[in-house]
């Protein structure tokens, strides 16, 4: 595995999480003036964040699409979580276009052969999990200095990425098991596990108080934050102070907005934290924990020295979560660090060069 790959040099169009919206990506790569195999008559490179896949209509036909303008020379692709689950043979309610497991007939898509399935994950595998150089750094969620270096120090190219995830996942795991709190979560498991991950049911139906458990809470933040693939890939989280519903279970730990604590030079791109396009017209689905971007409008760039830049505009949500007037596919145009939707719409941003 690659933990931190040299970013292509020149001017860049990092763009945010696909989750299948083939189309999308289509527009927003011809919005930009890209060709199909992903070449620009100035030059110019495409950067995906991650989270190709899952959710949206096409999958497979993203990751194809990636993949060509990848093995062209003409982009360059960073791990995801959604890549993570594939790679580690992780089933999410999202991804039964890739292990078969359709449950609901809305979102039908078609099978795969053994072998597309052995190209799709040979090419995940291979994804580094950050790039970076000089004025730039781009990772799908979190920048975490400590992370890094613990991977540098511990993983080669040799290393399976799954099999360093469970290696890093076993180890939390003994150090949670001397610490007590590991029995709490096993009686709260017993007692509560079928409700806390309820699946395709209605949660309400299940759960009509939700309650906080406080052996899953510190179990999931341990876990979490004791395995920096997670880290990198999903982000920092603690233990939340009030459980809310996602993904087909019940959470016990929020997201932390890392970048209030960044303070080195470089800026970084980000995706997975759902940012809305048009975020004052609607309001929040569900309960989502904490909002993560509260008090940001989506031009802004976070963090003290404001030069991190989340570019998911939540197209993964369009159809279900929210409507396509504030689900969009949107990229970061480095270094005029202005943005550009799917639509053809194109936002200049509040960030500031001090170099
Ligand atoms: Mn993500």
């Amino acid at each position: 595995m690659t933990t931190v790959e040299r970013l292509f040099d020149g001017p860049l169009d990092i763009v945010g999480d696909v989750h299948g919206q083939l189309d999308a990506l289509r527009d927003l790569v011809g919005q930009l003036n890209y060709a199909p195999d992903g070449s620009h008559p100035d030059g110019r490179k495409l950067v995906f964040v991650g989270d190709l896949v899952d959710r949206g209509p096409d999958s497979p036909g993203v990751v194809e699409r990636v993949m060509n303008m990848v093995n062209a020379g003409n982009a360059q692709c960073i791990l995801g979580n959604h890549e993570l689950n594939i790679v580690r043979d992780s089933r999410k309610l999202d991804n039964h276009w890739f292990f078969n497991e359709c449950t609901s007939s809305e979102n039908e898509q078609p099978t795969l052969s053994v072998q597309q399935k052995e190209i799709i994950r040979c090419f995940f595998k291979e994804l580094p999990l950050a790039l970076e150089r000089d004025d730039l750094r781009i990772i799908h969620a979190c920048w975490h200095r400590e992370s890094i270096a613990l991977l540098e120090r511990r993983s080669d190219v040799s290393s399976d990425i799954g099999n360093e995830y469970r290696r890093f996942r076993s180890e939390a795991d003994r150090d949670l098991k001397s610490s007590g709190v590991f029995e709490r979560y096993r009686k709260e498991q017993e007692l509560f596990g079928e409700y806390v991950r309820y699946g395709h049911n209605d949660p309400g139906e299940h759960w009509q108080q939700p309650r906080l458990l406080e052996g899953y809470a510190a179990v999931n933040e341990a876990r979490q934050m004791g395995n920096p693939i997670a880290v990198l890939t999903s982000g920092q989280e603690r233990a939340a102070t009030k459980t809310y519903p996602a993904g087909g279970k019940f959470r016990f730990v929020d997201r932390v907005a890392w970048w209030n604590n960044y303070r080195d030079e470089q800026a970084v791109i980000i995706g997975h934290y759902w940012r809305l396009y048009n975020f004052e017209i609607v309001k929040r689905p569900r309960a989502s924990g904490i909002d993560v971007f509260e008090g940001t409008k989506p031009d802004q760039w976070l963090g003290p020295r404001k030069n991190v830049y989340c570019v998911d505009f939540s197209v993964g949500g369009r159809g279900k979560d929210f409507s396509s007037d504030v689900c969009r596919l949107a990229a970061v145009r480095w270094p005029e660090a202005t943005v550009m939707f799917d639509n053809g719409a194109e936002m200049a941003t509040d960030y500031v060069d001090h170099s």
